[in-house]
C-alpha cells in the first residue's frame, strides 16, 4: 500500500478501500455528533487518493469500484442526518444529469441529494445523458437552473454540446435558465470552454449557488 499524506484517518481508511473500518468510523462519529458535510468531505479527499493511485496503477478498476461502492455506503449513512438538519422550505426546480459518455454519478447523487435536503425539487436524468435528451427534458419540465456533472476529460466535449443544445432550444422557446457544473476535474477554463455560466468545486457550495441565483 502506498504512503500517502491524507489528512484525516477517515480519508485514509476510504484510500486503503477498509469498508468495514469507514463505515464503522463514520457511524461511531455520527453518534457523537460529528458534522455529516465534514465526514463526507474527509471521504471526497480519500476518493481522489483512490484516483491517485488508480492513476499510478496501483489501483484498478476494481478499486475505483470498491470506492465508489464505500462512498455510496457513507451517504446512505449521513443522509437522513442532513435532511433533518436541513429546512423544508422549496425554493425551485433543478435538473441534473451526468453528461453523454460519462457514467459517474457520486458527485451528481450528492449534489441532488443536498438539493433535496434544502428544499429544491430535483428532476435526475441518471447519467450518461445525451444532449438532444436534455434539450427535450428542459422543454417538458422548464427548470429554474440546469446543473451538469462531468469527471472524466471526454465529459468537457459533450459537455458543450449538450450547453449548446440547451440554449438553442430555450431559445426557440422563449426559457431562460443559468446553467452550472461541477465534476472533480472542472475549472474556470473547461467553464469557459463549454459555455456554462458557472461551475462549482463541491456540492454544496452548488446548493449555495442555486439558492444565490434564485434570491436574485
Ligand atoms: C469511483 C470512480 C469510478 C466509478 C464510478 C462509480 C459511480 N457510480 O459514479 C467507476 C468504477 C464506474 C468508474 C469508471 C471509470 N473511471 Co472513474 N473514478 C472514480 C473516482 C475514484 C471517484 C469519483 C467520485 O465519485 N468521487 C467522489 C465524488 C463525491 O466526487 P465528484 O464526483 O468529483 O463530485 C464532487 C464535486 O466534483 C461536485 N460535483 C460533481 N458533479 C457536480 C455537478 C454540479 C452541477 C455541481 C455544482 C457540483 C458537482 O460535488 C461533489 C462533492 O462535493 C475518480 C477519482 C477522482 N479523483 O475523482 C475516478 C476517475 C474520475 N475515473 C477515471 C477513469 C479513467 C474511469 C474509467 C475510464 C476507467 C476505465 N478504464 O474504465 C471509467 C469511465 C467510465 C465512463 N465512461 O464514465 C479518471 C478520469 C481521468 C480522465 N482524465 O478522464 C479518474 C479521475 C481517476 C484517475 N485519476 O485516473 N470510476
Amino acid at each position: 500500500m502506498s504512503k500517502s499524506n491524507l489528512n484525516s484517518q477517515l480519508a485514509q481508511f476510504v484510500a486503503d478501500l477498509e469498508e468495514d473500518t469507514v463505515l464503522a468510523l463514520v457511524k461511531q462519529r455520527l453518534e457523537a455528533g460529528d458534522d455529516p458535510l465534514k465526514i463526507i468531505d474527509e471521504c471526497n479527499e480519500g476518493m481522489r487518493e483512490v484516483g491517485q493511485r488508480y492513476e499510478q496503477g496501483e489501483y484498478f478498476v476494481a478499486g475505483l469500484i470498491m470506492s465508489g461502492e464505500i462512498f455510496r455506503e457513507v451517504v446512505e449513512l449521513v443522509q437522513p442526518l442532513l435532511e433533518q438538519q436541513a429546512a423544508g422550505k422549496s425554493s425551485g426546480r433543478v435538473l441534473v444529469g451526468t453528461v453523454s459518455g460519462d457514467i459517474h454519478d457520486i458527485g451528481k447523487n450528492m449534489f441532488g441529494m443536498l438539493l433535496s435536503c434544502h428544499g429544491f425539487e430535483v428532476l435526475d436524468l441518471g447519467v450518461d445523458v445525451p444532449p438532444d435528451v436534455f434539450a427535450a427534458k428542459v422543454i417538458e419540465t422548464k427548470p429554474d437552473i440546469v446543473g451538469l456533472s462531468g469527471l472524466i476529460t471526454a465529459s468537457f466535449e459533450t459537455m458543450k454540446e449538450t450547453i449548446a443544445a440547451l440554449r438553442n432550444e430555450a431559445q426557440k422557446h422563449n426559457l431562460s435558465f443559468p446553467i452550472i457544473i461541477g465534476g472533480g476535474m472542472i475549472d474556470d477554463q473547461i467553464c469557459q470552454y463549454v459555455g456554462a455560466d458557472h461551475w462549482m468545486p463541491d456540492a454544496m457550495a452548488g446548493v449555495r449557488l442555486c439558492e444565490e441565483l434564485l434570491n436574485k
